[in-house]
């Protein structure tokens, strides 16, 4: 059997080990401005100085004929297949894992998770060198109950050690932190994870090996959800979205930021998340943000409930704005009273501009 870690792992053209030839350097593509455009295909992307912030979308695809557009976008679409993830798909893509009844009773989940180096597309154009749990960015949505048995094989395909640090009740020996006996693991090897899901809640996972900031950086996080045990109550949808930025030139401040993997995505003209009035929906938020100390989330013409850390069953707060620190988040549960098109973005206009923006698009 071809073990899923036994392909040699692509060079990781990140700063460190980028060619000083390199005919392109990404810093010098940022500042050089709309100049550089071409030379990487990203189509009407106007470039700042030290960050892109002023991304305007100035295609027959922006609101033409209605002045300004409202937020920043890009223009033309990521290739999702190439990519090996939609964020469409990954809102409601819940992962149980593999199925099965201990013999104490207990239910077991089990899960293989690889670690690798994978080219993301992360606007129209440009590819960022990332690091993936199983080729996307977040992470699978692992999703068990309160209570239930964790099992994670996880192999290490890329080409720097990492782990798998879950948040969470559980011993110190799976805590994915110190060295191998903990469940840190060099390029090629494998660990296996094993603990009981507990407090329930919204949690995360992430690599836990150094520098801490880069690998989480780098793409290597995920949601961990526990549910109570009798669950909560129906929605009729469930959403998973996990907050990160890309550092595209490696110095220490993020270009783009983004719910699930890809900014923008969510957009008016791109892939609005549907609703209907009415309908209870609940968001699972989590801020998986790195270089930037606080992210934030604003509901627009709505408030919603909000339950930190979602531990508790009686939320703490009705409100339309959010913040979470880095490891911080929380569920929020809202219902639209009349149809239209909602944004929903991080509070942080810069943020906003640089990806992190989305709209509900609630029919009657
Ligand atoms: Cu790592």
């Amino acid at each position: 059997m071809k073990l899923p870690w036994s392909s040699p792992p692509e060079p990781v053209p990140d700063a460190a080990s980028a060619p000083a030839s390199d005919p392109v350097p990404r810093r010098g593509f940022l500042k050089a401005g709309l100049g550089g455009i071409g030379l990487v295909g990203a189509a009407a992307m106007g470039m700042g100085l030290d960050r892109p912030t002023k991304l305007l979308a100035t295609s027959p695809q922006s609101h033409g004929g209605h002045g300004a557009d409202a937020m920043p976008g890009v223009v033309g679409e990521v290739d999702h297949a190439k990519n090996g993830f939609n964020p469409t798909e990954l809102l409601t893509d819940f992962d149980a894992g593999e199925v099965s009844v201990l013999p104490n009773g207990q239910t077991l989940h089990e899960y293989t998770i690889v670690a690798r180096n994978q080219t993301i597309e992360i606007v129209p154009g440009i590819d960022f060198p990332a690091w993936t749990f199983n080729g996307r960015i977040p992470g699978p949505t692992i999703r068990v109950t309160e209570g239930d048995r964790l099992r994670i094989h996880f192999f290490n395909a890329g080409d720097h050690p990492h782990s798998m640090h879950f948040h969470g009740i559980h011993p110190g020996g799976m805590d994915g932190v110190f060295d191998a006996e903990s469940g840190v693991v060099a390029p090629g090897g494998k660990f296996t994870y094993e603990f009981d899901a507990e407090p329930f809640g919204v949690h995360l996972y992430h690599c836990h090996t150094a520098p801490l900031a880069k690998h989480i950086a780098k793409g290597l996080y995920g949601a961990f959800i526990i549910d109570p045990v009798g669950g909560r109550p129906n929605a009729a949808h469930e959403l998973v979205m996990v907050m990160g930025g890309y550092d595209i030139d490696f110095d220490g401040k993020n270009e783009f930021y983004t719910v699930n993997g890809i900014p923008f995505h969510y957009d008016r003209d791109r892939h609005p998340i549907k609703l209907r009035t009415g309908e209870l929906v609940r968001v699972y938020l989590i801020n998986a943000l790195e270089y930037d100390p606080i992210n934030s989330f604003h509901l627009h013409a709505n408030f919603f409930h909000y339950y930190p850390t979602g531990t508790s069953q009686t939320p703490s707060e009705f409100t339309d704005t959010i913040a979470q620190m880095q490891g911080q988040r929380g569920i929020l549960e809202f219902r639209y009273k009349y149809p239209g098109q909602y944004m929903f973005h991080a509070h942080k206009t810069e943020f906003a501009e640089l990806g992190w923006t989305g709209v509900f698009e609630v029919e009657g």
